[in-house]
């Protein structure tokens, strides 16, 4: 299933008490008023406005794991660690939407867009930041896997700036260069920049809170995870180029910004001459004209259809990944956690 209006309502519900939270503290730091009101507007514009998949993953999971309906409050200590999550992605998305010079994000502009904001973003991308365990401390400072909750955040997040650093470097702006891209390039950076901490996180910190402790199931949880994280990624680098602005909330830059993604890898494979001469001269130049040159390549090369069949692929590939669980579930996994999280991503259009 993918997430109802009414899941998404009350995961929404936990939002603006801990906006608030975050925001008093700066009153009580006596920051001037135009800080804290600053801070909020960047807290509500690039907090909320996603899919929310990562964060509703958590709750989902906890629920799943438990067996039974939540109490309100198992429900509320979830969703802030599923809040965490999202603040997390949102610190990573101002500063990548400054990276890649993006225009638009979920429907709006860009955080840097916004006028007066411009580098000042930099900095609320690492309050962003600061939030997560602004809150980590003062929800979950009492529990025996505070710690843990710690390193995994920390280990994640450096993780993710491996893969955004190994992302970049491979898409210099000045110096194209199509022979240094490869399928298992772009694996390493969507593992990294995507996977762990869009997927493997929040079931992680899920299975923390319900008190898994076995490492064997963490690494047995990672190891569906992360090739749910490529396929999602995927999909991605193929919405970059197909998917409609008004849907996913933000105009594709993939080919101007030189971008090793699926669809120029694949698109490199199985190109005759002329036609890798045609992307060799048109990819990673920013101009419309260039752009539509290698689109019209891609066309070609039926990439649509070929991204059809890598998406049923890998439907059954992480489908016989989970059934490697067994039926009744074993030490803290349960087939459905993974079953839940491939449904809310499977053919999504934005
Ligand atoms: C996303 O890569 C990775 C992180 C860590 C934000 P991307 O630039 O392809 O994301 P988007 O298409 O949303 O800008
Ligand atoms: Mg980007
Ligand atoms: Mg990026
Ligand atoms: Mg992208």
């Amino acid at each position: 299933m993918s997430i109802t209006a009414s899941a998404r309502e009350r995961f929404l519900g936990v939002w603006g008490p801990l906006r608030d939270e975050l925001v008093a503290y700066l009153e009580g730091e006596k920051m001037p008023a135009d800080a804290v009101s600053w801070f909020k507007q960047s807290l509500d514009h690039n907090t909320p406005g996603g899919k929310l998949n990562r964060g509703i993953s958590v709750v989902d999971t906890v629920q799943i794991l438990k067996g039974s309906e939540l109490t309100d409050d198992e429900y509320k200590r979830a969703a802030i660690l599923g809040w965490c999550i999202e603040l997390l992605q949102a610190y990573f998305l101002v500063a990548d939407d400054m990276m890649d010079q993006s225009i638009t994000r979920r429907g709006q502009p860009c955080w840097y867009k916004v006028e007066n904001v411009g580098n000042i973003a930099i900095n609320d991308s690492f309050m962003l930041e600061a939030a997560i365990y602004y809150l980590l401390k003062k929800h979950f400072r009492q529990e025996k896997y505070y710690v843990d909750l710690l390193e995994i955040f920390h280990e994640t997040t450096f993780q993710t700036e491996m893969g955004q650093l190994i992302d970049l470097i491979t898409a210099p702006e000045d110096s194209v260069d199509l022979s240094k891209f490869s399928l298992d390039k772009h694996h390493l950076i969507v593992v990294y920049k995507t996977a762990f901490y869009s997927f493997y996180l929040p079931v992680a910190l899920a299975m923390q809170m319900s008190g898994v402790t076995n490492e064997a199931s963490y690494k047995k949880a990672l190891d569906i995870l992360l090739p749910l994280g490529e396929y999602f990624q995927v999909q991605d680098d193929y919405l970059d180029c197909y998917g409609k602005p008004e849907q996913i909330g933000k105009i594709g830059t993939d080919i101007l910004d030189n971008k090793c993604g699926w669809l120029i890898n694949t698109a490199i494979g199985i190109a005759t001459p002329e036609q890798r001469k045609v992307l060799d001269e048109n990819y990673g130049q920013k101009d419309a004209k260039c752009e539509a040159a290698v689109k019209a390549v891609f066309l070609e090369l039926e990439l649509p259809a070929r991204f059809e069949q890598y998406e049923a692929d890998s439907y059954k590939r992480i489908n016989a990944l989970i059934e490697s669980i067994p039926e009744q579930g074993e030490e803290g996994l349960k087939r459905e956690v993974f079953q839940s999280f491939l449904a809310k991503v499977y053919k999504r259009q934005k």
